[in-house]
């Protein structure tokens, strides 16, 4: 289990960040989506999870049946959606005399179709599972249900009539909402088509996570998380350039820092902002990052004046954790993220993304013209020196980390990231890696971005090419609509929360396909 639970957790509130934050508040666009067909869903192990969905029949067949206590169906819309559900039922036969109990439940995926969710038993709160038990006393009835659902299928199940009525279900439909403007993402088109169809579904997933704020995931865990915001904004700029949510979403951080200046990981928006008390080293640092890219991207030099300050502070927090070696300390407490891959030891990833950051902050401050700017290159300096003498493994020819050195994709993905090494020896070192495959791989399509960008800093853009389309081309070919939060393609079922029910199918992090072909012109 990864969590984090403080006892004293002290927020200091910067009113006027909240309030500007506040002010860039987008507004949702919708519109009306209506299922494509009834279908069934049935074992099948050569399939994803082992559910296959078989097409039932037209959605006009709904039209003639009727259903009684036991009977059910499920509804496709053709494509994943996020909004608010309508339908209407009304009875048949004798005046309805006894309420209807009806089950809803409603999934991204097939097997959120087929396996009972009674069945879960993770470590990540099962109310995460979307479905609803409604009881209708008064039929014919319009029904809309107040929450927000994030899916592609739905299925109904009568769980109770009387012996006397049945129910007919119609004008089933989802007013499906997003801040993203879908109109404003320039055409790709693409001749190679694996590449052109993944493009496609990284924009759909990043605009189906664009509502309120940047969520992570529309499913779970529907809030703000930096690390995903991070990478959701390098996916807008290439795509929808709605870079005022990006502000609002670093106002939002930086409205509710702890009373040392650190930025709390994720941020929750309503009933209003509150920030989380869990902090993650790498997230923290990305504050700047995500601080540097929107700099980039939209020169907006009052922003980056306004909010220097609060990334600086994660710097200098940041540093603290050196040890007299100018290494950092390393914890077996989940204290960075850098990936869900199980045993993976998060010193050297940590001290990367260190450099990396501090490498962004230079630049930040110089184009600030601040004094700060000479600090940091010269601890710049140290640590990149420190991190070559102690955490470089001369005869395994990899970085290691932790105390029991361990050889991990992802300290060498973020030392080749974070400029560490040459072009030519993060050529040497990538390919070592494809070949010895150390044991400690990755588990997210959120490490597999930094995997396939380290390939392309490294000069090795067919390689980046093909590593993509095997495993977002792979995710397509399973039945992705959106890409997900989690896709091991040697162990389909993986989740780190114990069970694939509770994974997010259409996840913030998995959306970076886009920034890739496009930055990289792939
Ligand atoms: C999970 C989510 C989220 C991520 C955190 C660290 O809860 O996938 O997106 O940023 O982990």
């Amino acid at each position: 289990m990864s969590t984090q639970k403080l006892e004293n957790h002290v927020v200091v509130k910067n009113n006027l960040f909240i309030q500007k934050a506040e002010s860039l508040k987008p507004e949702l666009k919708s519109s009306m989506v209506k299922p494509e067909r009834l279908v069934e869903v049935n074992l099948d192990p050569s399939v994803m999870h082992g559910w296959k969905v078989e097409p039932a029949s037209s959605i006009d067949a709904l039209d003639k049946r009727e259903f009684k206590k036991g009977d059910s169906f499920i509804v496709d819309f053709g494509d994943h959606q996020v909004g608010y559900l309508t339908f209407r039922v009304r009875p048949v036969g004798s005046p309805p005399d006894a309420p209807l109990k009806l089950k809803l439940t409603i999934g991204e995926m097939p097997v959120e179709m087929g396996e009972p969710f009674e069945n879960y038993d993770g470590w990540l709160s099962s109310a995460w599972l979307q479905e609803e038990t409604i009881f209708v006393d008064v039929l014919p009835e319009t029904i809309t249900l107040p929450r927000r659902y994030s899916f592609r299928y739905v299925k109904f199940e009568v769980l109770a009539t009387s012996q006397k009525y049945q129910v007919m279900f119609e004008d089933i439909e989802c007013r499906a909402v997003t801040s993203a403007d879908l109109e404003a993402v320039e055409a790709l088109g693409h001749p190679d088509q694996m590449l052109q169809k993944i493009d496609e579904v990284s924009i759909k997933t990043l605009a189906d996570c664009m509502q309120d704020v940047f969520e992570d995931g529309p499913k779970r865990d529907r809030r703000l998380w930096l690390g995903d915001l991070r990478l959701q904004a390098l996916a807008n700029y290439e795509t929808f350039g709605t870079n005022e949510l990006v502000k609002r979403c670093l106002y939002l951080f930086a409205g509710v820092p702890n009373d040392k200046g650190n930025v709390s990981a994720n941020v929750f928006i309503e009933p209003q902002l509150i920030a989380d008390d869990t902090f993650l080293f790498d997230y923290s640092l990305f504050f700047l990052s995500t601080l540097h890219d929107y700099y980039l991207a939209t020169r907006d030099t009052e922003t980056l004046k306004e909010l220097w300050p609060t990334a600086y502070c994660q710097v200098e927090l940041a540093l603290e954790r050196l040890d007299e070696d100018q290494i950092l300390v390393d914890s077996s407490a989940w204290w960075s993220f850098i990936d869900w891959q199980q045993g993976l030891n998060k010193q050297t990833p940590s001290q990367a993304i260190l450099i990396y950051t501090l490498k962004q902050a230079v630049h930040l401050a110089e184009e600030l013209n601040v004094s700060e700017k000479e600090i940091v290159a010269a601890r710049l300096e140290e640590i990149v020196s420190a991190t070559k003498k102690y955490l470089w493994d001369e005869e395994q020819q990899f970085f290691v980390s932790g105390q029991d050195r361990q050889v991990s994709w992802a300290s060498q993905i973020w030392m080749v990231l974070a400029g560490v090494v040459t072009e030519e020896e993060s050529k040497q070192l990538m390919n070592r890696l494809l070949e010895e495959k150390p044991e400690i791989g990755i588990a997210t399509p959120y490490m597999y971005h930094h995997f396939i960008e380290a390939l392309l800093i490294a000069g090795e853009k067919e390689l980046a090419i093909s590593e993509m389309k095997t495993y977002w081309g792979g995710m397509i070919e399973d039945g992705a609509d959106t890409f997900w939060e989690l896709y091991d393609p040697k162990d389909k079922e993986f989740s780190p929360y114990g069970s694939h029910l509770i994974n997010s199918y259409c996840h913030a992090w998995s959306c970076t396909p886009t920034y890739l072909i496009r930055k990289y012109n792939l």
